[in-house]
């Protein structure tokens, strides 16, 4: 095993996936309905129209794409189980066909040397929760603790790391306060709820997996930290700096580490909510103790006082606030590039939860790759990306960040949610019409960095 300067023994080099962006198959042996299924049918919700129907049909790739991994020298691979494949209503008995899948890719992962990272909830939810009320309604958590044991039974110690939730922020305020995500609902109190749920989801979570497989079974969640920064001292931006982080941070962060949502997440939303969902012991079973913390990383944002201009925001009791990004070379995303949010992030994050390993469970770039002549994606941009960015986690492990792990988002061109298929993060490209995937320049460049030959390393 190489290890690569300035990173621990053991450190996982990644790339990581999701199963609605990737698998395709949606109709196939017997998989159910997802909220994503549904939310790409709606008139305009999706930028190019497209959908996940095919996407990079993974379902019926991944042996190629484990054998791309293996290639590329991945030690670890992240991905998420669709729950509509294990229980295409959400509940009850689970599909045969749907728990092979993943026990078959998990062995080929093995096969290949590649620790599987599994994550339990990466937004695919069963159409028939939804109906029922999706994550505003309490039942659903209790529904995926359900779909936890049974993914903890059928996967077993094959697992190496498990993580429950993928960005609660994003299912809970971009798919219930902004609407441009599935389910598309704009309804910012309703979305507080579905935040208490899906924290509520993690812990109970947590526990069915441990329940079947022990106490000592790695679990840990996965969050979008918002790295932000106050506009000014000024006393206007400095509360509106602290609305935003309290509902983009701590309402997350503070129940998991330590079983409370803080007096300003609270008083920031009282508008909305007077928070009766959180109902005697919610708040312990949340505060399991963590295997991990993984973080999504892409960009930064600065907060200052504005005004709400009442159109729906997933900030909710934070709408007025004003967000603005530093000048400066950005993604195809319009996303700036500033791997130092990535250091102080991690740094700030290791400050708060001193015992917990860090994992950067996504971190990446969409760029407009277009191929050279000789066919290959020269993606110079995206791999001065990956440079900046591994730079800066190796800054923080430096200054004492437990980082364990780094996960490039993706491996794969793929359906980038409401942005369809025209934002392309893989470091390999996925030709739609074909399926034919190409390694680009970052994806090699990625190999030589595991494989300890980077001039940089
Ligand atoms: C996530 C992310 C991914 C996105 C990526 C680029 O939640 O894990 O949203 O699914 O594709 O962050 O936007």
């Amino acid at each position: 095993m190489t290890t690569v300067p300035g990173f621990p023994q053991g450190f996982l080099w990644g790339a990581a996936t999701s199963a609605y962006q990737i698998e395709g198959a949606v109709d196939t042996d017997g998989r159910g309905r997802s909220v994503w299924d549904s939310f790409c049918e709606r008139p305009g919700a999706i930028i190019d129209g497209s959908d996940g129907r095919i996407a990079a049909d993974h379902y019926h790739r991944y042996r190629e794409d484990v054998a791309l991994m293996r290639d590329l020298g991945l030690s670890g691979y992240r991905f998420s189980v669709a729950w509509p494949r294990i229980q295409p209503d959400g509940t009850g008995a689970p599909r045969a066909a749907g728990l092979d899948f993943y026990s078959r890719l998990v062995d080929e992962l093995l096969d290949a040397g590649i620790a599987p990272v599994v994550t339990l909830y990466h937004w695919d939810l069963p159409q028939a929760l939804e109906d029922a009320g999706g994550w505003p309604n309490r039942d659903t958590a209790y529904r995926f603790a359900e779909y936890a044991q049974i993914m903890a039974a059928a996967l077993g110690d094959r697992i190496r790391l498990w993580t429950t939730i993928n960005e609660p922020w994003c299912a809970a305020f971009l798919g219930y306060a902004a609407g441009i995500h599935a389910p598309g609902r704009t309804e910012p109190a309703a979305s507080l709820a579905a935040a208490h749920h899906l924290n509520l989801a993690h812990g109970l979570g947590t526990q069915a997996i441990r329940g079947v497989l022990g106490n000592a079974t790695p679990v840990g969640e996965v969050l979008n930290l918002h790295q932000l920064y106050p506009l000014s001292d000024d006393p206007a931006d400095l509360d509106a700096f602290g609305r935003v982080n309290a509902v983009g941070n701590d309402i997350f962060l503070n129940p998991v580490l330590e079983g409370r949502y803080t007096d300003l997440t609270v008083s920031a939303t009282a508008e909305l909510t007077d928070w009766s969902f959180v109902r005697d012991g919610d708040l312990t079973t949340i505060h399991q103790p963590l295997s991990m913390l993984g973080i999504n990383y892409y960009a930064t944002h600065k907060v200052g006082a504005g005004v709400a201009d009442g159109s729906p925001n997933p900030w909710p009791g934070a709408e007025d606030a004003r967000h603005v990004t530093d000048p400066g070379p950005r993604t195809a995303m319009d996303w700036n590039i500033d791997p130092q949010g990535l250091t102080d992030l991690l740094l700030g994050t290791a400050r708060r939860a001193p015992a917990i390993p860090l994992m950067v469970t996504e971190n990446g770039a969409a760029f407009d790759d277009v191929a050279g002549a000789d066919g290959v994606f020269h993606d110079a941009a995206r791999v001065a990306y990956y440079d900046s960015h591994i730079a800066a986690v190796r800054a923080a492990i430096e200054a004492g960040a437990p980082v364990t792990g780094y996960f490039a988002w993706s491996l794969l061109d793929n359906f980038e949610w409401a942005e369809g298929c025209a934002k392309r993060f893989g470091i390999v490209h996925v030709d739609y019409d074909t399926l034919v995937r190409t390694p680009k320049d970052s994806a090699r460049w990625y190999q030589a960095l595991i494989a300890g030959q980077s001039s940089d390393g």
